[in-house]
């Protein structure tokens, strides 16, 4: 276990690194020469990581070193003899074609046709040569790579480009060398057959950069689209942050073999293809601004990540939570904020809120790990973005960019922590945040209590709020968190009612923040000439989960007339769990009466947006769903939920259903304006209602929206509402499918992700037999999150069967996948997340099967810690 509170600062650091590599597939060989430096405060001998590496030669000062002045054993090489100054000289051998584990230096695609390329964060460096492999290690890096020219044409590292040449033999070389000193985590070099797509662009400093993206020759004509979003990340940082770029170059290389969606090395940012290749005939909308965002997260962290750092792995969050702050708040800025902010709460909600309620929970910073690998979680990410809003919307919006900007200055160059950050943000603007640390210090979903009380001769209202923390260890102990709550109240008309907070004397106004910063308090509003629906939490102002005692025609008034539109969905998302509580407990039907009747109108009404509508459509997914629950049958889950959207459906009829889709349909376009996109996904919620109350209708128009489809957005619909419904369409349409995009590894996947979530008892069988298709294989992780992932962690229906057999094959399946993948392996597992919770039946086959795996000799460091978590 490596412990926060055990953080010491490095004994030796690496002044400069120079780096020469002979790459070839089967073997490259490696010179490093690092000029050190000793803290003279510190007596340790010198310790490098090295992990797997064949050592060919060392040497300090210049002399070779006899074998009994080294010591390698353990992941550890430790030398005697150095001092402040020396020059420590190593060579190996590393073995790229051979390493399954995509960490380190590894080939992506065939040994004929692939490329080679490096993954370095977290730990990966120690794979490629002897280093103190830590983020609070700055080096200056120049990096010489030599190949032969015909196989390895294109030669790339991080940095600017520093000459390149011929040498004998048919082999050539490039060199870079990179200005600003960076930790070994950002390192990174790519060598093959890539074509580029080009770019000028000077910053607003005036700084020419050539924005370069690569891509192998089948997928270049798909980098336009990222390469949009690049220029207009770049502009947005200048303009929302005042970040300009500062290398004359910036690399952006696609790969279909990576274990994540995308990484930041300095300069030469790696992309897993489906975060980078987009086009209409392959790519979705909502992949689309995937690609958008995640183009512009990688950006971002060049200077939330890179310029400024993190001095330990525990402080994850600084670089993570934050660039998914700027992330998000760029998505909104280009396309809808209400949309955004809606999906991002439902990722939240789906992802981080059931891993902070079961035995993987971890604070923001977490104050241990046995792999840090494990630790790039929803909560890091998705929570640690909420921290930083939380922060953002406490010092408005002057306050936050004067912050930033104070941030950024004090730890340009430097590796920082969490306590620098607020620090800044605090000190620009005359302020103390530190009472926001402890959100950073404690897992678990605070549970935020309210409660309104009017006084009807006083003209008074008051809202209590109380806060609760979230069970398990030590929760009473802890002390309260700030909660800022955006409020406004309405009349039962709809309208909003001036504020006027009790003590406080400036102006008023229709919406404001107020923060619960004790474990309760009440709120007095005066002058409040009539019994008030309040809206709490609007845009979602804390990541909490609020306890109201709404009546549900007090919600449907909120959905009808908020002009919050996060808070409008809410309302919405909220009655529809009331509705779905009202069908599983066969009880009153007032909520589900109240949330059908408050869409119907909404459908009806043509002011509201497309996208917004078939979002308030939707009923909460059913792991939200599940979270409400203490003895979770996902199968009996499904079910309700089906019967939840039929009632939804019959309101609105049948026919009101195929109106709506014939107009929508009958706009035929891939234009990914926000209008299109919007009509696109309405008409696709349209028809997955219509298929519950017309199965042969509906299958009939998904299969004529499949044949003409324009593009892969109305064209998965389609075959996504086939395969649900079981529609005797479906086989063939799969078959087209299939053959349409033999090629194209992106769409495969989809085809696999679609039947891999085919409801209920056959989707396992299905997976087995599509585990069988030739296009299968464990080694690429793309594939295995296409058809596994999506089947344990998006089919909760057709995962937990009560016989087990989910839960066994996916503990066969980690098996082997460990053997080849740790990382991706350790992830697949969190799956088994929650399964305390199951019913008895289901919990019972899920512990057999996990104790057993949890026995099983020689797993990975990952999967060995993800397993042990879970099972406690
Ligand atoms: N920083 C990388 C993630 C690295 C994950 C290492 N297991 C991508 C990102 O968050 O931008
Ligand atoms: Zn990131």
């Amino acid at each position: 276990m490596i412990r926060l509170c055990d953080y010491r600062a490095p004994a030796w650091r690496v002044e400069t690194v120079e780096l020469d590599f002979d790459l070839g597939i089967d073997a490259s060989e490696l010179r490093s020469r690092l000029r050190l430096r000793r803290d003279p405060a510190q007596d340790a001998p010198l310790r490098l990581d090295g992990e797997n590496l064949q050592l060919l030669s060392i040497s300090l000062d210049g002399v070779p070193l006899p074998a009994t002045a080294y010591r390698y054993a353990g992941n550890v090489l430790e030398v005697d003899g150095a001092h402040d100054g020396s020059v420590l000289e190593t060579r190996v051998r590393l073995r790229p074609a051979a390493n399954t584990a995509l960490e380190g230096l590894y080939l992506s695609g065939s040994r004929e046709a692939g490329f080679l390329l490096t993954q370095c964060e977290a730990e990966g460096f120690r794979h490629i040569t002897f280093f103190p492999d830590r983020p609070d290690v700055l080096s200056s890096y120049t990096v010489t790579l030599r190949a032969d020219r015909e196989r390895f044409p294109v030669l790339l590292a991080g940095g600017n480009p520093d000459g390149a040449g011929e040498l004998e033999g048919g082999r050539h070389w490039a060199r870079f060398v990179d200005p600003h000193p960076k930790p070994s985590y950002l390192f990174a070099l790519v060598a093959g057959r890539l074509e580029v797509l080009e770019r000028d662009y000077v910053t607003a400093d005036g700084r020419a950069v050539q924005l370069k993206i690569w891509a192998e020759a089948d997928a270049i004509d798909r980098c336009h689209y990222a390469m949009d979003a690049l220029e207009r990340s770049m502009r947005w940082d200048e303009q929302a942050y005042g970040r300009n770029y500062d290398l004359d170059v910036f690399h952006v290389v696609a790969t279909h073999d990576f274990n994540m969606g995308a990484m930041e090395n300095k300069g030469l940012n790696i992309f897993n293809a489906k975060c980078l290749l987009a086009d209409p005939d392959s790519t979705t909308d909502d992949e689309y601004r995937h690609v958008e965002a995640v183009v512009a997260h990688e950006y971002f962290h060049n200077w939330s990540g890179n310029r400024v750092t993190c001095r330990d792995w525990f402080q994850l969050s600084l670089k993570e939570g934050l660039t998914v702050f700027r992330e998000q708040s760029f998505s909104a800025d280009m396309n809808s904020a209400p949309l955004k902010r809606i999906e991002d709460v439902s990722l939240l909600r789906r992802a981080q809120f059931p891993e902070d309620a079961g035995p993987l929970a971890h604070p923001v910073r977490p104050a241990q790990y046995s792999e840090i690998n494990n630790f790039y979680t929803a909560t890091v990410y998705e929570k640690g973005s909420e921290l930083v809003r939380m922060l953002a919307g406490a010092l408005g919006q002057d306050g936050f960019r004067r912050g930033m900007d104070r941030y950024f200055e004090r730890n340009d160059g430097r590796a920082a922590t969490i306590e620098d950050f607020l620090a800044a943000l605090g000190e620009a603007n005359g302020t103390d945040l530190t009472p926001y640390l402890a959100w950073y210090g404690q897992a678990g979903t605070p549970r935020l209590k309210a409660h309104g009380q009017y006084d009807a001769a006083a003209h008074t209202y008051t809202l209590s709020l109380g806060q609760r923390a979230p069970g398990g260890n030590g929760a009473e102990a802890r002390p309260p968190l700030p909660i800022p709550v955006k409020l406004a109240l309405f009349t039962r008309h709809g309208d909003m009612l001036p504020l006027h907070l009790d003590g406080q004397t400036s102006g008023s106004s229709n919406e404001m923040v107020v923060v619960l910063d004790q474990a309760e308090r009440d709120f007095v509003f005066t002058n409040v000439v009539t019994a008030p629906v309040p809206s709490l939490l609007r845009g979602f102002s804390a990541p909490v989960v609020l306890e109201c005692d709404y009546a549900p025609d007090e919600l449907a008034l909120l959905l009808a007339h908020d002009i919050d539109g996060f808070n409008r969905w809410e309302a919405g998302q909220q009655l529809a769990a009331r509705a779905y509580e009202n069908l599983r407990d066969g009880n009153a039907s007032d909520a589900l009466l109240a949330w059908c009747d408050a869409l119907a109108s909404l459908f009806g009404n043509a002011t509201i947006d497309d996208a917004l509508l078939a979002d308030l459509l939707t009923p909460p997914g059913e792991v939200e769903l599940a979270e409400r629950e203490s003895a979770i049958d996902p199968q009996r889950i499904h079910q309700l939920r089906q019967e939840l959207q039929q009632r939804l459906a019959a309101r609105l009829g049948a026919d009101a259903l195929r109106q709506r889709y014939a107009a929508l349909a009958a706009h035929t376009s891939i234009a990914l304006d926000a209008v299109s996109q919007a009509r696109r996904r309405l008409k696709r919620r349209v028809l997955e209602l219509l298929a519950l109350l017309d199965r042969d209708g509906a299958a009939e128009l998904a299969a004529a929206q499949f044949r003409d489809a324009p593009g892969m957005t109305d064209r998965l619909a389609a075959l996504s509402v086939l395969v649900r419904g079981g529609a005797p369409q479906a086989s063939t349409a799969l078959l087209e499918y299939r053959a349409r995009h033999a090629g194209d590894a992106l769409a495969l996947d989809k085809w696999f992700a679609v039947q891999a979530q085919l409801p209920g008892e056959p989707a396992l069988e299905r997976v087995q037999l599509l585990e069988r298709d030739d296009a299968f294989t464990l080694k690429n992780p793309n594939r295995v999150q296409s058809l596994l992932g999506a089947f344990v962690r998006n089919n909760p229906s057709g995962f937990h069967r009560i016989d087990g057999a989910g839960y066994r094959l996916l503990a066969e399946r980690l098996v082997s996948l460990d053997a080849l993948n740790p990382q991706v392996a350790a992830r697949l597992a969190t799956a088994f997340n929650g399964w305390q919770r199951l019913e008895s039946r289901r919990r019972e086959a899920a512990r057999t099967v996990i104790v057993e795996l949890a026995a099983h000799r020689g797993l990975s460091r990952n999967l060995a810690e993800i397993i042990g978590s879970v099972l406690n």
